[in-house]
């Protein structure tokens, strides 16, 4: 059933280094202020971390999506036609993924994912829940335009992109994935796009600041891959995790912030973080109607439904690939 990819994503050098987790490491480390994506939080203790702050209280994303994803089955049947093939951005998750297919009636299934280890575990997962449902895992960078593999390529198709991931780029990256999902997805195709919403300050900290510290052991954790991966001498004693609202970008910051001056060493190359100084890691962008309409227009999607938890804590937001425009 998976296609075996001819060659791994990932490239590394003799001593199994990930290229580009170091390079974006170095780079992000030699910035003023110091950065690193967010997209290296998940190697497997991260993946488990990130899935421990799901079931967590504070953590209202995933149940308010849930809530939508379970209350809506009916909608979702009436507005996306039986037979398209559902292009998953990200591995599918456990709860959310079934929930949509057994709504709708998808003639194929297609995760897409860079980790071929996570894709594979996602995909057996799914295929036990849908005996008769074809599933085509792609191991590919969805930043990316994706060309899927024939007996899909044909189909029209629902992407669906839950979980507010978009949420973790800029608007010219979120503009730019949007764009190519729609590259990759062709032109009468559909979105189904989780988009988290601005709410009261103190809820949206919470969420990424919880009391048990699963939170803080996830940021903490690219500390730790950092040091382990890259030969790297962080303290992971000196650095604090900080998660806090910045209301003039609509978005939830984390950052590693240094309890004195540090020097420390990644890749035989030398840093220095002065007391107080942080290496930011994380953005989680939240939306109202209106910032959402304006971003998914500008990559492209037009929306035709939108979706809320009965809390109004979270969207969801189904969208159809823009006619192009030649006039306003
Ligand atoms: C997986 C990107 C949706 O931004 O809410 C959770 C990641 N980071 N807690 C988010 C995350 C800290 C999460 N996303």
């Amino acid at each position: 059933m998976s296609a075996e990819p001819s060659l791994a994503l990932v490239e590394r050098d003799a001593d199994g280094v990930d290229l580009a987790f170091r390079a974006d490491v170095l780079a992000g480390l030699t910035q003023d202020p110091k950065a690193v994506p967010a997209r290296w939080f998940y190697d497997e203790e991260g993946s488990r971390l990130f899935e421990e702050i799901t079931r967590l209280p504070e953590y209202y994303p995933t149940r308010a999506e849930t809530e939508i994803l379970r209350g809506r089955c009916e909608e979702f049947r009436r507005l996306i036609p039986a037979g398209r093939a559902v292009v998953e951005f990200g591995s599918g998750s456990s709860v959310k993924t079934p929930l949509l297919l057994g709504c709708i009636e998808p003639a194929s299934y297609v995760p897409l994912d860079i980790s071929g280890d996570f894709l594979r575990a996602s995909a057996d997962e799914l295929a036990g829940n849908f005996p008769h449902l074809p599933i085509h895992p792609v191991e590919a960078d969805f930043m990316k335009p994706v060309s899927l593999p024939t007996p899909v390529a044909d189909l029209p198709k629902l992407g669906f992109f839950p979980g507010s991931t978009i949420g973790n780029m800029v608007a010219p990256t979120a503009v730019d994935l949007l764009r190519s999902m729609r590259e990759t997805l062709g032109a009468d195709s559909q979105l189904l796009i989780g988009m988290d919403l601005i709410k009261d300050v103190a809820v949206m900290e919470a969420a990424y600041d919880d009391p048990q510290g699963v939170t803080s052991a996830f940021n903490l954790n690219l500390a730790r891959r950092i040091n382990r991966e890259l030969g790297g001498t962080l303290p992971l004693d000196k650095l604090r995790h900080v998660a806090r609202w910045n209301d003039t970008w609509a978005r939830i910051e984390m950052h590693l912030e240094s309890t004195e001056n540090l020097a420390f060493e990644v890749s035989g190359r030398r840093f220095a973080m002065r007391r107080g100084e942080t290496i930011h890691t994380e953005n989680s962008h939240k939306f109202d109607r209106r910032s959402q309409y304006t971003l998914l227009l500008a990559g492209g999607w037009t929306p035709i439904e939108r979706w809320l938890d009965s809390e109004e804590r979270f969207s969801l937001i189904l969208a159809q690939a823009s006619a192009p425009r030649h006039a306003p």
